[in-house]
């Protein structure tokens, strides 16, 4: 077989009178303008050269293609344009088949829907996500994807954005064959066989016709999921044009509202959250270090956390070893991380099979001694300095010398915790948020003493766990909280000089928040907080401004949904806004002497990300958050911060 190269990253080799074009751009052969061009290259040859009777397009690696090239967003394009190249596939004369070898997103599969056949690895992975990077497929998916899939389906996988395997792509129409063995084969087999004369290319078939009450239910499915953003709804517009414009029509309107997306600002912002994403957990130096082996996980304390993490580690593929008190303990732990599994059965996100082989890597015992076999141990128990330190030293004298130690704590001082130990540089802090079985955020918390192969091992494990890892330095509240107290405190203090609870948080819900934060405290509850200040009270600086307003909620035992009031009342479950709460306010503010002022909505929002991105820089300057990114990332993921606005950090221009 000839070898040929078109560009840097398009390579051919002609097999059997069938040219085999393989794209090659690590590391997902994004389709840079390099690819384009080695592409728009190999047709010209193909269409030139008589012994080319059809080509196929495959990807080296992995990954078919993962997309167009993000990284060139934001910047003049470059000829050829995808839309171009597409097109190109499309009208090409003779056969052209996609081996679809892995993931197809995007532009990769705009590009094999161009193509007139398609054979996919069983463990290919197809999508448009176009919609989480806030913009629409640009180079003909809204307008090819319907006309093989029908308009209802088509609308569901582009509004939502979602990966589907290659069975259910074959399922949809989406891909011809599954592949057994290669799909280079299968596909240069069927340009063979294929009757040039008969030639599909999919944007010239009709659109199959379908009820349309199928097509209204998948569109109002796809609006309410999209929650007012932009992309999803635009997505519905474009697979809709399907139904009554021309290929060349729908292809223009698509192009006019991807490049007008593309420029937009909240694209901006979710393509920081994509790349704050794959930057998050990334340690300088620590690439060299190779992580300890970790297959069996110990978890002390199956509560709310424990079996929340216990069913997070089984998902990960680990053994687990759960440790409660007593014997009795130890059952109703284990009850309750099987109720979680059976959860997951009933919505459907877990198999009978998947259930069995969880329960059957799950141990929930009153025996301690039962951890020699562990190699890491999370404790989960009461958050009390007391009580982790003192477990912490009777697994000292039970765990293997290798065994990691992690605490769970939010609050505590995790270095205090590993200094009393006798072995503290294997000490680490996993900091998951509630329910840690869904909440993909994690600060992995480097103490001060954390050998580096234990924040590999800690990191690594939280990769497994499907988690987002973000690695933060000691201090009260690591990442998430620090900055959450400011953002308390600022609400706090609008409150005093006059904004009402309602006022700021339908100010931070319009901004893009599920819940504004007087909402948020009634849901989690009023009194965790008063603890934490009467705890504080002693060694608070008295010239800090302190809002009395919380403590005297509390001290009427309004603790928030739990007791019916809070900042609001909740008769029958309905939350109302109290008049006796805007007397308690007024009172204080007249304590003080203050003169309450009107605040407009965006004033508001201003003031509490000005404190938000404060202590942002200020977690920066100390080294206890190591990138702006990693900020945004923990505020997006663990307090409600839209991304569309892309984090805090981001929202203010601290790119
Ligand atoms: N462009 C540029 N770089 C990309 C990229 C892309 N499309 N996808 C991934 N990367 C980088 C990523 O930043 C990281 O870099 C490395 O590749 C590995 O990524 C016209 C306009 C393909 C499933 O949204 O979902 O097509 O950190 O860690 O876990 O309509 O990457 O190593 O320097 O995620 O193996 C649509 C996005 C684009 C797919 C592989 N496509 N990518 O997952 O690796 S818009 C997407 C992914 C578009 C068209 C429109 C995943 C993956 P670094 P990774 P992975």
């Amino acid at each position: 077989m000839s070898a040929l190269r078109f560009s840097d990253t398009i390579s051919a080799a002609l097999a059997d009178g069938v040219l085999v074009v393989t794209i090659d751009n690590a590391p997902v052969n994004a389709l840079s303008a390099d690819v384009r061009a080695g592409l728009m290259a190999a047709l010209n040859h193909a269409e030139k050269d008589g012994a080319v009777a059809g080509v196929v397009l495959t990807g080296a690696g992995s990954t078919f293609i993962g997309g167009a090239d993000i990284k060139e967003f934001g910047k003049p394009p470059v000829e050829p344009l995808l839309p171009d190249v597409i097109s190109r596939l499309e009208a090409f004369a003779k056969p052209i088949a996609a081996a679809i070898n892995g993931a197809a997103l995007g532009g990769g599969l705009e590009v094999a829907l161009a193509c007139h056949r398609r054979h996919a690895a069983p463990s290919a992975k197809l999508g448009l996500p176009e919609v989480k990077l806030g913009i629409v497929p640009g180079a003909g998916g809204t307008q090819r994807l319907p006309r093989l899939t029908g308009i209802a389906a088509a609308i569901d996988l582009i509004a939502s954005g979602r990966m589907i395997p290659a069975a259910e792509a074959l399922k949809l129409g989406i891909v011809d064959s599954l592949s057994s063995g290669a799909p280079v084969t299968d596909a240069v087999a069927d340009i063979k066989a294929t009757d040039i004369s008969a030639l599909r290319r999919t944007g010239l078939l009709p659109v199959p016709s379908e009820a349309a009450d199928t097509i209204d239910k998948a569109a109002a499915d796809a609006l309410r999921k999209a929650r007012g953003q932009r992309a999803p709804s635009e997505a519905v517009r474009l697979v809709h044009l399907t139904a009554t414009s021309s290929l060349s029509e729908g292809l223009a309107e698509e192009r006019r509202t991807f490049v007008e997306l593309r420029d937009s600002e909240e694209a901006a912002a979710l393509r920081h959250v994509f790349f704050a994403e794959r930057s998050a957990g990334k340690v300088e130096g620590l690439e060299a270090v190779a992580p300890r082996k970790i297959e069996t996980v110990g978890i002390v304390g199956t509560g709310l956390m424990g079996s929340g993490i216990a069913v997070s580690a089984l998902n990960g593929g680990y053994r687990i070893i759960g440790v409660e008190q007593n014997a009795e303990a130890a059952e109703k732990g284990r009850e309750r991380i099987i109720g979680l599994l059976d959860k997951a059965v009933q919505s459907g996100r877990l198999d009978a099979a998947g259930r069995e082989d969880r329960v059957d890597r799950l141990a929930v015992t009153a025996d301690m001694q039962q951890l020699t076999q562990a190699d890491i141990v999370i404790e989960a128990v009461f958050d009390d300095l007391t009580v982790k330190t003192d477990l912490f030293q009777r697994l000292d004298t039970i765990v293997r010398a290798e065994t990691i130690l992690a605490t769970n704590t939010s609050y505590l001082d995790p270095d205090v915790i590993a200094a009393a130990t006798a072995w503290p540089e294997r000490v680490v802090g996993l900091h998951f948020f509630s329910p840690a079985h869904i909440m993909r955020l994690l600060e992995v918390v480097n103490c001060k003493q954390t050998a580096p192969d234990v924040l590999a091992s800690a990191l690594a494990l939280a990769k497994r766990l499907g988690k987002l890892p973000i690695v933060s330095g000691v201090t009260e509240g690591f990442i998430g909280n620090s900055i959450f107290s400011a953002y308390r405190r600022e609400a706090e203090y609008m409150l005093e000089d006059g904004a009402s609870p309602q006022e700021i948080d339908a100010a931070l819900e319009a901004f893009g928040f599920p819940m504004g934060p007087f909402a948020v405290f009634d849901m989690a509850g009023l009194e965790i907080a008063w603890a934490r200040r009467k705890r504080q009270a002693a060694t608070r600086d008295p010239s800090e401004r302190y809002v009395v307003i919380p403590d005297r909620l509390c001290e009427a035992g309004r603790f928030g949904q739990k007791t019916g009031r809070g900042w609001y009342a909740y008769p029958d479950g309905k939350k109302t806004i109290d008049p006796d709460v805007a007397a308690m306010i007024d009172a204080a503010r007249a304590e003080k002497g203050i003169v309450p002022k009107k605040f407009t909505a965006e004033e508001i929002v201003a003031r509490l990300l000005k404190a938000m991105t404060d202590e942002g820089n200020a977690l920066l300057s100390r080294g206890i958050a190591a990138r702006a990114s990693d900020i945004d990332l923990v505020m997006i993921n663990g307090y409600g911060f839209p991304s569309s606005k892309g984090g805090p950090m981001f929202a203010a221009g601290r790119r």
